[in-house]
């Protein structure tokens, strides 16, 4: 096995992986060993498996598939449908929170309310549903009614690009480019890659572009704005992170997924007296709630639970010996935690009919009975404190303090009401530009190695950093994520969140909460007049993984803001798709992708990039 000092740059995973290996518990790190190297025609994405003619793996001397396709064909296909599987996921979640918003309508979800009900009305404004004078739960219906339809086919383009400047519409108008649907974007791609389809490696990709966009202005983002209107919209708050968040004298309780309609109502179970009296019964002291990934960071964002790992550290915050429970909904959930917890006595409780976990404790979550259920799960969290082996327990290090919860509102008024003051900062050159930093953990990169290098490279150039997803908790850990670490950045960035009292890296939610950071890019191009791909703004996913990280990436280049990927999507087998990616959508869209391993590189691409968006902008440099 390789050197657990090469695998992460962080103390509490090196002591979990100690302790792993010395328990004999496998994780992530030895099944990537396994499974190295891989297969050569995978990464370059020249395999296909799209018809039982095949399957076809295609190279110099077998240039052709059984069908006929070439490299060209094939890894647009493959990548067209990878982009696919992480816009669906986004959006079947936003469908979720629309759900969940019917039931509230109907009467029958009694355990979830609208609590945030101007962000409502305003929503409605937006999408040109009526508001004056009328009562909440009708708008409420209306605004349902219109964000179920955006998945649909009866309309010309998803409603919410009501925000996107109307020179970005033209440009994907021309294109083709325009989301009508997101479903129907979705099933069209399945269409369009189905043996003897489309195949033009080009025309496939500007769907992908579609595909993706009608995640990031539909699926993701009526997501974001449901969970906002249902839970609330965030407001800065404290927080801490790292795996010292578990508690020794606690029963403690971890939230898993992304969907905050299951580990919203987990957290109002585990704060009733009863539940409190009965862990305190059993000897423990209280129960803790803490997050993993993006569910986590939807309550760190709302609620301010601790955060206590991303993507990389959810097998190695079993391995502490110390977590009661861990509570899933769906994405990102490595099958081998139900493993890893019966190592354990951890139970291991999925929630969702579509997220199943052979071995795992299921409960069919539904908004009728959430409460209810919520108590019994948090209820078998309770009595495994009794299980627990004192012996095994291990929970290294103290917790970092962080600083979470800004949503644009928040930002917005605590600018005071405007966006006038931050457009001065960028024109002033105190702010030279922004850059969204999201995403993943992927064993391959050693672990939030390139996350934290590229935050902190970036801010040093007075460039404020947005992070959500697994990025914030990697940020947060490096104390980037507090009013102090000012000190890490440049005098101009200094200045400016000195006197707001912010850290120079914003924490803006989960992975879904991208859609906050196009609609604030959407925002200061409308206030000034420009296109997106005009502001001096750029997008990462170094530790990327997952197909939703390429929806993500997808939709932002198609959005007109430069993307930086850690390393490649399987796409090197194709000259024509390859070049598109790095180059070619710079003509289309005004922005592309750009693959670099190395952190102090991707800053001096993204300060090239913000130098010439500035002077564009008849800026400074
Ligand atoms: Ni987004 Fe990556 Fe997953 Fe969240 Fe984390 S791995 S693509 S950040 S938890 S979705
Ligand atoms: Fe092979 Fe063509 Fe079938 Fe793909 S669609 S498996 S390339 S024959």
């Amino acid at each position: 096995p390789r050197p657990i000092d090469e695998l992460t740059i962080w103390d509490d995973a090196k002591a979990m992986l100690k302790k792993a290996r010395r328990e004999g518990v496998e994780t992530v790190h030895d099944r990537l060993d396994q499974q190295t190297p891989h297969c050569k025609f995978c990464e370059l994405g020249t395999t296909c498996r799209n018809c039982t003619m095949g399957p076809c793996r295609v190279s110099e001397k077998r240039p052709r598939g059984v069908c006929g396709a070439d490299a060209d064909v094939i890894v647009a296909r493959n990548f067209g449908r990878f982009v696919t599987g992480g816009a669906a996921g986004h959006s079947d979640h936003g469908r979720d929170l629309i759900e969940v918003l019917e039931a509230i309508v109907e009467g029958e979800a009694p355990d979830y309310k609208i609590t945030d009900e101007g962000k409502l009305f305003r929503l409605a404004g937006e999408v040109g549903i009526e508001t004056e004078g009328r009562e909440l739960m009708a708008v409420a219906e209306d605004l349902m009614e219109c964000f179920f339809a955006d998945f649909g086919s009866r309309k010309k383009s998803v409603s919410l690009l009501s925000r996107v400047p109307e020179v970005r519409k033209e440009k994907w108008a021309k294109l083709g480019m325009t989301p009508r649907g997101v479903d129907r974007e979705i099933a069209e791609m399945m269409h369009r890659t189905h043996m003897g389809c489309d195949n033009d490696a080009p025309n496939t990709l500007i769907h992908a572009a579609r595909t993706a966009l009608a995640d990031g202005w539909g699926g993701s983002m009526i997501g974001t704005e449901l969970s906002d209107v249902i839970f609330g919209t965030p407001t800065p708050k404290m927080s801490t992170a790292n795996l010292a968040v578990i508690k020794e004298d606690k029963v403690n309780l971890l939230v898993h997924g992304h969907n905050p309609v299951v580990s919203e109502m987990i957290l109002a179970a585990a704060r009733e007296p009863e539940m409190v009296a009965r862990a305190k019964e059993l000897g423990a002291t209280g129960i803790n709630v803490a997050g993993l990934c993006c569910t986590g960071n939807e309550l760190l964002m709302r609620q301010g639970i601790p955060m206590a790992g991303n993507h990389l550290m959810t097998e190695l915050a079993i391995i502490t010996g110390a977590v009661e429970a861990v509570v899933v909904d769906y994405q990102c959930i490595m099958p081998s935690l139900v493993q890893i917890s019966g190592c354990y006595h951890t139970k291991f409780i999925d929630t969702a009919n579509k997220a199943r976990f052979t071995g795992a404790i299921h409960f069919d979550f539904q908004p009728r009975t959430a409460m209810k259920q919520a108590r019994e799960i948090v209820s078998i969290a309770i009595e495994a404190f009794a299980e627990r082996d004192a012996g095994r327990v291990e929970i290294p290090g103290e917790p970092i303090e962080i600083m979470t919860g800004f949503s644009n509102e928040a930002v917005i008024e605590a600018l005071g009401g405007t966006l006038d003051p931050l457009v001065k900062a960028i024109a002033d050159g105190d702010i030279r530009g922004a850059v969204g930093i999201v995403g993943c953990n992927n064993p391959k990169i050693k672990h939030d190695s390139l996350n934290v290098g590229l935050t902190k490279e970036l801010i040093k150039k007075d460039i404020l950093v947005i992070v959500t997803g697994c990025v914030t908790t990697a940020a947060g850990k490096a104390g980037l994520l507090v009013p102090e670490a000012i000190e890490m950045a440049g005098p101009g960035l200094k200045k400016i969140c000195g006197a707001l009292g912010i850290p120079p890296v914003l924490h803006y939610g989960s992975c879904v909460d991208n859609s906050r950071i196009i609609q604030l890019c959407a925002a200061l191009a409308n206030e000034l007049g420009v296109d997106i791909s005009d502001l001096p703004v750029g997008a990462s996913s170094p530790e990327w993984y997952s197909e939703k990280a390429a929806a993500i990436g997808l939709y932002a280049v198609a959005s007109g803001i430069y993307t930086h990927l850690g390393h490649p999507p399987n796409i090197l087998g194709s000259e024509t798709v390859t070049n598109l990616a790095v180059s070619g959508l710079e003509d289309l869209v005004g922005a592309s992708f750009f693959i670099e391993p190395d952190a102090v590189k991707t800053a001096e691409m993204f300060d090239e990039r913000i130098k010439a968006k500035r002077k564009g902008l008849g800026l400074s440099e």
